[in-house]
């Protein structure tokens, strides 16, 4: 089907967290393949997978040492083949998670580039001299500290936006954009229905090399750093390439809350969908807040291109834990299931939230697995703060919170593995499992199913437009539309009754 992303349920599998298929405590294909039963019943569409390329995974995987391979943690080319095969066997689309703005310190490309300043790859990176002993500006990389790292070999510094095993390509450079579109064809010659791409809008940084301002809170604007024209120019140079190919989507990860610059890469000649970060990451539940975004993205939109639903991902901690409080646990939770699965956009699901999935904490750094994470506690110890502040530091901006095995039963390790995982269990795994979700009636799991059940049933909650999307104090609703079909869906999102008559909308 032509555009069949627009109707689709999308489900994030965090690769080595769905199911460890051959005893080494790490997910992977043959383990996820093993699971797709269980998502054809769930009924999702299209799964995305996280990077599963060849990476010494400094950074779970989003750091790729060879775009060609498929790294052995996760199995091998022909698991990965024989995963697609099944998965498209079942009606469901895969797409992969690339990463075009930077490659691992380890990639054969950066070994050579960083050998001599006349190595024929030294232009694939961003390489700049000292200036006046330091480093070329004040950017700051996204984990923290300064975005430029001296090589004594060569004696100059190289750009990494994020850890410094992440090392920047420089996009400007024709024969980078070659040898990524390379790749691009290549994952698409093998099936897969899509990409989603990763900090799409970081490629490219202003050569002027403008020191970033700051906020009043002394901390750093990007704002030389990212959104460069030239990020603009290689999103419809990748289009043009992919829409060589017959129904493949492209989904981009736009490193901004603001809605109005994520947008921007979205629309016909450019990106079919993006993360709207606005909505899905906000920090606390408030209705006005979640009416506002809605209301913003239908808008500024203007049933031109759909947004994207959700509230949890590899990157952010679970919703259960971050918007939910103890008080209304359940119903919430489902209020937000439901609000993602019949407003106005394309549904992406985090792997585990269909059974309620909280955050993880870990109580010793030894179990700490994200790079953010690790990288805090040093600096908070290197600061000289205590083991418990660092820790408490560290766990707080940890996105290891959202990233433990999947429960699928009571048993040992959750029933994800044989043996201890490479990241721990969250201890609630006893109470929280697929398998007791399976058997009663009124469960999360049950509500998921329902929910897409009823989804999938009505046009007017896949194809229709807002007719009117309004609230009145703690109730959000929404009417929409499609032909003769008219749903509307209320949210009471307060603790008390309340009555709305229908004659009073004005519609
Ligand atoms: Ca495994
Ligand atoms: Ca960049």
């Amino acid at each position: 089907m032509k555009d069949w992303w627009k109707e689709a349920i999308f489900y994030e599998i965090y690769m080595p967290s769905f199911c460890d298929g051959n005893g080494d405590g790490i997910g992977d294909f043959k383990g996820i393949a093993s699971k797709l039963a269980y998502l054809k019943e769930l009924d999702i569409d299209a799964i995305w997978l996280t990077p599963f390329y060849k990476s010494p995974k400094i950074d779970n995987g989003y750091d790729i040492s060879d775009y060609y391979s498929i790294d052995a943690d996760y199995g091998t080319m022909y698991d990965f083949q024989v995963f697609l095969d099944q998965a498209h066997q079942r009606g469901i689309k895969v797409i992969a998670d690339l990463v075009l703005n930077h490659t691992s310190s380890l990639h054969p490309w950066f070994l050579e580039s960083r050998e001599s300043r006349t190595s024929p790859k030294r232009d694939w990176y961003i390489w700049k001299d000292k200036v006046e002993g330091h480093q070329p500006n004040n950017w700051e990389s996204y984990f923290g500290g300064s975005a430029w790292e001296y090589d004594e070999k060569t004696a100059q510094y190289y750009y990494h936006a994020f850890a410094k095993e992440q090392v920047d390509l420089n996009w400007y450079n024709p024969e980078v954009k070659n040898a990524m579109f390379d790749v691009i064809r290549f994952w698409l010659d093998k099936g897969i229905d899509g990409f989603r791409l990763d900090v799409i809008n970081f490629l490219g940084i202003d050569p002027t090399l403008q020191n970033n301002p700051y906020d009043e809170e002394g901390k750093q604007i990007h704002l030389h750093d990212k959104d460069l024209p030239i990020a603009f120019e290689i999103v419809e140079e990748l289009r043009t390439l992919v829409n060589k190919y017959e129904d493949k989507v492209l989904v981009g990860e736009v490193g901004t809350e603001e809605f109005e610059i994520a947008k921007t890469y979205a629309g016909q000649d450019k990106l079919d969908l993006i993360f709207n970060f606005n909505l899905g990451s906000i920090q606390k539940f408030e209705v006005k807040r979640i009416f506002d975004e809605l209301k913003k993205m239908e808008k500024e939109n203007q049933g031109l291109y759909l947004p994207t639903l959700f509230f949890s991902s590899h990157d952010m901690p679970r919703h259960i834990t971050r918007l939910v409080d103890q008080d209304t646990e359940q119903t919430r939770a489902q209020m937000l299931c439901t609000l993602m699965l019949t407003a106005t956009g394309v549904p992406f699901l985090y792997y585990g939230e269909e059974i309620g999935m909280t955050d993880l904490y870990v109580d010793d750094i030894s179990e700490m697995r994200d790079v953010q994470g690790i990288l805090t506690y040093q600096r908070m110890i290197a600061e000289g703060n205590s083991v418990i502040e660092a820790l408490e530091a560290s766990n707080m901006c940890s996105r290891d919170k959202s990233r433990s095995p999947i429960q699928w039963n009571d048993t040992v390790y959750a029933g994800f593995s044989q043996i201890k995982p490479w990241i721990c269990v969250n201890e609630n795994y006893t109470k929280i499992n697929v398998e007791c979700q399976s058997r009663e009636v009124d469960s999360m799991l049950q509500y998921y199913k329902n929910m897409i059940r009823i989804r999938k049933k009505y046009k007017a909650l896949y194809k229709g437009n807002y007719e009117l999307l309004d609230r009145r104090n703690d109730v959000l609703f929404f009417i929409r539309k499609y032909k003769e079909q008219r749903i509307g869906v209320f949210f009471n999102f307060g603790i008390k009754q309340d009555t709305l008559h229908l004659e009073s909308l004005s519609i």
